[in-house]
């Protein structure tokens, strides 16, 4: 016969295997398959440490980065792209500062240190980055009137970089999310990728943000409500 003490232990142990079972589980249990995509942001040299508008810690991203995208066999690549003079730059509204912001045609636009112009090494991609296998490169924000924190649609709301398209085209229906800036084209992005109808994760560990005023805080909260679904890279089995 099993006393009550024995009992007690053994539901304990079952507890405790349980316990530990869901949590062997709940590691790395999402496995990228045919239709699914890492979509990595702006990893570019201006965003690095020593960068013209460096995100910090920016470069903490590259190895995890690298990791993961062994896993996914669809990868696109995001390039901010701007033409010199460009509207979201500081500089080209006199007696501005970067940071402050000003009323557009298309809404407030958060006004940007110089970056990401055009054929500059600033603009460059990150050469630590490791993704040979990556299928496209989509640059964006190459209006020199309108601002592209998105990967899918400018500022303005309407016009289109053709990344949902191609991701359809190809059969894509989740999509992951990596890179700079968390609070800006991360989140922009993953926004508009929902509108659009993909599954969406933004990979926590996989991004920084530059938060100012509120916009890293809001940006989750944003993607929350939008059923972004928020994740680490060791959910990821790869
Ligand atoms: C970004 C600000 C301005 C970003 C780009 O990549 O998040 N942020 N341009
Ligand atoms: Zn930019």
């Amino acid at each position: 016969m099993l006393d009550r003490r024995q009992i007690v232990m053994g539901l304990g142990a079952t507890v405790i295997a349980t316990a530990l079972s869901e949590k062997l589980w709940a590691a790395a249990s999402i496995k990228p398959d045919g239709a699914s995509a890492l979509l990595v942001i702006d990893v570019q040299n201006c965003f690095l440490p020593g960068g013209s508008l460096a995100v910090k810690d920016g470069d903490q991203v590259v190895p995890v980065i690298n990791r993961i995208a062994k896993g996914f066999s669809n990868v696109v690549l995001t390039q901010d792209w701007h033409t010199a003079g460009h509207i979201s730059f500081a500089t080209s509204h006199g007696g501005k500062k970067p940071f402050e912001t000003v009323e557009l045609k298309y809404g407030k636009q958060v006004l940007w240190p110089d970056h990401c112009v055009q054929g500059t090494e600033g603009a460059a991609l990150s050469r630590d980055l490791a993704i040979p296998h990556a299928g496209l490169v989509i640059r964006k924000g190459f209006n020199k009137d309108v601002d592209s924190y998105s990967a899918f649609t400018e500022a303005d709301g309407k016009t289109t970089t053709g990344l949902a398209a191609y991701l359809k085209a190809r059969k894509v229906k989740r999509l992951f999310l990596a890179g700079l800036a968390t609070d800006f084209c991360v989140a922009w992005s993953a926004l508009d990728a929902r509108k659009a109808g993909f599954e969406t994760y933004v990979i926590e560990d996989a991004c920084r943000g530059i938060d100012t005023q509120g916009s890293l805080a809001k940006a989750w909260a944003d993607m929350a409500k939008a059923g972004v679904k928020r994740i680490q890279s060791s959910d990821i089995a790869v």
